[in-house]
């Protein structure tokens, strides 16, 4: 099995009443909370669709942004590890995950350090490496500080950079196979992922580039039918999720779960 594509287990927190108040880029008003809470429900029910466990977390009304779970912690086979998200309204985020983490790993250790910033939205986990790209949330503290706890784990992590004005590195990439990376033209052009073989995003469809692959299925934001075409040509199993409320705070498939097989 591969630990980057084929989990166990998936954590999800219903989204708040708050999330009106949550962080974006450019406004282009608030998210409707029900019709949120409806494409919540349809992700959730399509991880299970693959047998994983779902555990769904209480709302948490004081953190606008806890909807985007991924960004508190980064869950490997041999241990979880809990970020220090760069926006301070999201920094309380990461110790309210830590008793559930525990609940279901021997090892959570932390980035502590006071200027170390990172956040799992930043993080590829591919089945040869880690990739960071540091970004207006990830910095080079938070990046050195991942390095130093999971290379005893034998995980190797190479820091890249996240394009201008892109919230996150994986905002704009994924994890289709084990040597296939879904990713926009702006920052394949990087050569970041030189030796993968890289599907391009359609031109125009760049937020399409934020999808996940979660056992057998490939989760994908509706509404981008020449990038799903690629895809399912590409011999995926595509499924589209509703995305519009989520996409008014920068948010996306990968952001609304942790993914991991905890160890036996
Ligand atoms: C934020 O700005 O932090 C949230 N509104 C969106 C977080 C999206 N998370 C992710 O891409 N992993």
């Amino acid at each position: 099995m591969s630990f980057s594509i084929h989990f166990t287990h998936a954590i999800t927190r219903r989204p708040a009443a708050s999330i009106v108040r949550g962080l974006r880029a450019v406004d282009t008003g608030n998210p409707d909370l029900a019709l949120m809470q409806a494409h919540h429900d349809t992700y959730i029910a399509t991880l299970r669709e693959t047998g994983a466990t779902v555990i769904e977390l209480p709302p948490l009304e004081n953190f606008p942004d806890s909807v985007f779970v991924e960004d508190t912690a980064l869950c490997l086979p041999q241990g979880a590890v809990v970020m220090r998200p760069g926006a301070p309204s999201r920094l309380g985020e990461a110790a309210e995950m830590v008793p559930h983490l525990r609940a279901l790993y021997g090892q959570v250790v932390e980035i502590s350090g006071a200027g170390s910033f990172i956040e799992g939205g930043d993080i590829l986990v591919t089945e040869r490496e880690i990739l960071v790209g540091r970004s207006a949330r990830t910095n080079g503290a938070g990046i050195a500080e991942l390095t130093a706890l999971v290379t005893p784990w034998g995980h190797t992590v190479r820091e890249v950079h996240t394009p201008p004005g892109v919230l996150h590195f994986k905002t704009d990439c994924s994890l289709l196979d084990v040597d296939t990376v879904l990713s926009t033209r702006r920052l394949s052009a990087s050569g970041c992922f030189a030796g993968y073989r890289v599907i391009d995003v359609a031109e125009g469809e760049e937020a399409a580039a934020n999808t996940i692959r979660f056992n057998g299925l490939v989760l994908m934001p509706a509404g981008f039918p020449r990038t799903r075409d690629t895809i399912a040509a590409a011999g995926f199993d595509v499924r589209e999720i509703g995305n519009s409320e989520c996409a008014k705070l920068d948010g996306g498939m990968s952001c609304l779960s942790l993914r991991f097989t905890p160890p036996a």
